[in-house]
């Protein structure tokens, strides 16, 4: 490593080394080049002396040599943005320390030292949202992955665990709460107004888990009695005057505790536990032990604020975290190549979670649309990657829905190799043997082998290679004999990195319906593991329907050579509610693709139209299926599929098809929402179900005529009781050209003033109107008095929802891609982390045609010529333009 290379880093002054650091050129961090750490630290003490623009911190640290590891005799401690004040080793100056960039090193003589550090750091100035930093007065902080080393110097790796002991003292009246890891061990009053407090964690933790908040907080209480009679106090702490929206955050979490007790035998394990709800949060919420800290976004919900969509986002975030305790936290990471160890995991953990809570079928579809509209693109573009990575420059770029949501598909297909119980013993060992331990991906694919009873040899391709497989199914009759052939064949596209690949093992679910009863002789799995195969089935006098990838059984596209009128039969009769969504899919899919390329086909649109019909009159299926199964695939999904793509031509075609459905639907429509509309407000399935409906029939009937629709969605905006309704209803009439617009659009600002994130909803409301003048609008709201780049909600608010509306952001002539180019350039400077989140909208060029797709390279170029890009944007922006691939 490169040591002292310029006056900032002379050793032992702390004023030259405050001065800023020149930016190194980005290095790459290959998963191969892993090595133990040189020495480890079990414990460590914080000292902090807590103020809004000035925090003191002094961290004292037990070091000791580690015996795996080779001998190295000196210390590296990451540093970021900070500098040493004072530097003691057992208790006297250190001598000959130096600075390489902003990492401290330390020659240590001995077996073991106490290390002590201290650093000065101002909150108020951290925009970032990594480390310590400021929100609406409170102090809180970030450290996933490497936000710790802007707090203190540390080996701020995940595989270094350490018992933390964390004191913190700071003026009563501005943080009367105080909360660290663990708990509470001892508190008291200080001199001058201020106060201190103890937080004690037994356990021992990354300093990614980390977590320190101070603040004016009020809490909701409650306790949970864990398994083994632990009883547990709860606490969700937010800024005063929203506590009374935080009752369903709470009962999700006791929820949460109770149910990872039953599925997977997790029992808590310290006697508190916090959540702390902030606005200012780069994602969705963090897991840090005991102490986990939300957007937000995540935690408040009532029924007039809050949408069902986003009383479920609740109950599957704050699962996630919950369940992180365990795969997370007890057992971690050795590497950040072995995120998806703990971010796969969970997240299928949160999705069990959620279909145990609700309604299984609609959780898989909802699932399973999230992975085709945002992992699907990213695994067939430049930044593709496996879920475990080989190499990153920055690994925030690596929160990816690759390794959080494939990964998750990944061990879900485990779990469907295995069956439940099986599964469960694999889990249960995976646990047991890695407690404790910073683990890898590895580790959990062998104990699944040993608990579950797997030979997961071929199936660890999936952790390896990148790219989401085309499989091509065929079926062939054979009347003489009675039988039936399936041939299934497999391709693997090339990935940045990976021209040539293997083939895949797919556990690929299927049934095959008599035509004439409608009924299958049984679910089967096929295990797939070659390039092309064949299964011949018996007992087949007719040609009989072929149902495939049954509940998604397999991350992949799927390709089958179905008639219209066989996806016509298994939209109206399948068994696996996967599968009849996904037949009804494919048509509406092959119905938009054809309409692009020549023109609708009237044959197809009547299948459909009566397709639709079926589904609005089944009274066997309940609304919140029914809600699910009337909407029409994602633009993004079909740009995917028709590469390269006319994104505006796919939206007017969508649009078309609606137009026409609403038309031939009329009736059925109306009276459905009419129906719907009777049934009262509750967090029930049917209440929400009904909501659901409501407003899918308002999306098509508004295409097919505006006056009338427009009429009968400023009733139930008007009517409504709960912000489900109400936002339907605005967002429907925010598409169209009609007085009602502007007036209900002002009446949802006014009566929501000052409530962040329903004015987050109102940004995301225009942004995402389908109307040819949505990005004067999003210009206009960005200078509008309630936007600001400060608060990463605000910004995905307005920006993400234009770059995900396809007509906004593909517009003809570019402006959509500059705006997006505009905006990264921006928020870079202020927050690295969510800019480079925007870059890969862009890094879709290659599925575009060719006169946008130009453009927005254009724009990437723009981006790459600036010089002060962050290692964030900059590595994405890179990726994006390599044609090498
Ligand atoms: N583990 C955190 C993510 C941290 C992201 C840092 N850039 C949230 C979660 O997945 O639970
Ligand atoms: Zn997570």
């Amino acid at each position: 490593m490169d040591i002292a290379r310029n006056p900032t880093s002379i050793p032992g002054n702390p004023e030259l080394a405050d001065a800023a650091v020149e930016p190194a050129a980005p290095e790459t961090i290959r998963r191969l080049d892993y090595t133990p750490p040189a020495w480890l630290v079990p414990e460590i003490a914080l000292d902090f002396d807590l103020g809004v623009e000035l925090t003191k911190v002094r961290a004292t640290l037990k070091v000791e040599r580690n015996p795996d590891a080779a001998a190295d005799q000196t210390l590296h401690l990451c540093g970021d943005n900070i500098a040493v004040m004072e530097l003691l080793v057992d208790g006297k100056p250190a001598e000959g320390w130096s600075m390489s960039g902003s990492n401290l090193l330390l020659p240590l003589a001995g077996e073991r030292h106490e290390v002590t550090v201290e650093t000065h750091l101002h909150p108020a100035t951290n925009s970032q949202l990594m480390g310590l930093y400021a929100s609406n007065g409170m102090l809180c902080t970030q450290c996933e992955a490497e936000g710790f080393r802007r707090i203190t110097f540390f080996p701020d790796r995940p595989d270094v665990l350490s018992r933390y002991t964390v004191r913190m003292s700071g003026p009563k009246a501005e943080f009367p709460i105080l909360l660290s890891n663990g708990d509470c061990t001892a508190s008291g009053e200080g001199e001058n107004g201020t106060h201190w407090a103890e937080w004690t964690d037994p356990w021992p933790k990354p300093s990614y888990l980390f977590a320190l908040v101070a603040g004016d907080l009020v809490a909701r209480t409650d306790t949970f009695t864990t398994m083994n009679g632990r009883k547990v106090d709860l606490a969700v702490w937010v800024r005063p005057g929203d506590e009374d929206r935080t009752e369903h955050a709470m009962r999700s979490l006791i929820n949460s505790m109770k149910w990872d007790e039953e599925a997977f035998g997790r029992e808590y394990d310290l006697d508190t536990f916090n959540i702390v709800a902030v606005s200012d949060f780069n994602m969705g919420a963090m897991e840090n032990k005991g102490l986990n800290i939300f957007n937000t976004r995540y935690i408040l919900a009532d029924p007039d604020t809050a949408t069902d969509g986003d009383f479920d986002a609740v109950e599957g975030v704050v699962g996630h975290e919950y369940f992180h305790n365990w795969s997370g936290n007890r057992v971690t990471c050795r590497d950040w190549f072995q995120l998806s160890l703990k971010e796969g995991f969970t997240v299928l953990r949160d999705q069990m979670f959620s279909a145990d809570m609700g309604s299984e079928p609609v959780k898989r579809i909802e699932d399973v649309r999230i992975l085709r509209a945002a992992q699907f693109p990213e695994d067939s573009g430049p930044l593709a990657h496996p879920i475990r990575p080989d190499s990153y420059q920055e690994i925030s770029n690596f929160y990816t829905a690759t390794v959080y949501n494939k990964g998750a598909e990944v061990i879900r297909m485990m779990h469907t190799m295995a069956g439940p119980e099986r599964f469960r013993a694999g889990s249960d060992l995976y646990f047991e043997r890695h407690d404790g331990e910073a683990a890898t991906c590895e580790d959990f694919v062998k104990a699944m082998e040993d608990g579950a009873g797997l030979d997961l040899s071929q199936f660890r391709l999936w952790y390896e290679q990148a790219g989401t497989p085309r499989v091509t199914v065929a079926l062939k009759h054979d009347a003489a004999a009675g039988t039936v052939t399936l041939d299934v064949k497999q391709l693997v596209p090339p990935t940045p990195g990976q021209p040539v690949k293997k083939p895949m093992p797919i556990p690929l679910k299927i049934a095959l319906f008599d035509r004439d009863t409608g009924s299958h002789d049984g679910e089967r799995t096929l295990n797939i593991t070659k390039a092309a195969e064949s299964f011949t089935f018996g007992g087949f006098a007719k040609p009989p329907v072929l149902s495939a990838n049954r509940g998604f059984s397999a991350p992949i596209q799927l390709e089958s050579e179905a008639t219209d009128a066989d996806l016509q039969f298994l939209a109206a009769k399948d068994d696996d509610s996967f599968a009849r969504y996904e037949a009804l899919q494919q048509l509406f899919t092959r119905e938009l693709l054809g309409a692009v390329e020549g023109g609708p086909d009237e044959t197809r649109r009547a299948a459909i139209v009566e397709a639709m019909a079926a589904v609005i009159d089944d009274r066997a299926i309940d609304d919140m299926m029914r809600g699910e199964l009337m909407m029409l695939p994602a633009i993004n999904f079909l740009i995917e599929l028709a590469a390269p793509a006319d994104p505006v031509a796919l939206h007017e075609a969508r649009e078309r098809l609606k137009a026409y459905l609403g038309t031939r639907l009329r009736d059925r429509l109306t009276a459905l929402h009419d129906r719907a509309s009777t049934i009262p407000y509750s967090l029930e399935a049917d209440s929400r179900g009904a909501r659901k409906v409501k407003t899918q029939a308002l999306i098509l009937l508004a295409a097919a005529d505006v006056a009338e629709t427009a009429k009968r969605a400023e009733t139930q905006y008007r009517a409504a009781d709960n912000m489900t309704d109400r936002q339907g209803a605005l967002a429907v009439i925010s598409g169209l050209d009609v007085p009602a617009r502007g007036e209900l659009l002002a009446d949802f600002h006014a009566r929501y003033a000052g409530n962040a994130l329903v004015i987050d909803k109102w940004f995301a409301i225009q942004a995402s109107a389908l109307r040819s003048d949505v990005l004067d609008a999003v210009e206009a709201l960005a200078g509008h008095e309630d936007f600001t780049m400060k608060n990463p909600n605000r910004v995905r608010a307005l920006y993400m929802t234009m770059a995900g509306n396809p007509s906004a952001f593909h517009d003809a002539g570019g402006r959509g891609y500059r705006m997006i180019a505009d905006l990264v350039l921006a928020l870079d400077p202020i927050n690295p982390q969510t800019a480079a989140r925007f870059v890969p909208w862009l890094g879709r060029w290659r599925k575009i045609e060719p006169v946008r797709a130009e453009l927005m390279r254009a724009e990437l170029m723009r981006m790459a010529a600036v010089k002060s890009l962050s290692k964030d944007v900059r590595e994405q922006v890179t990726k994006s333009l390599d044609t090498s691939a």
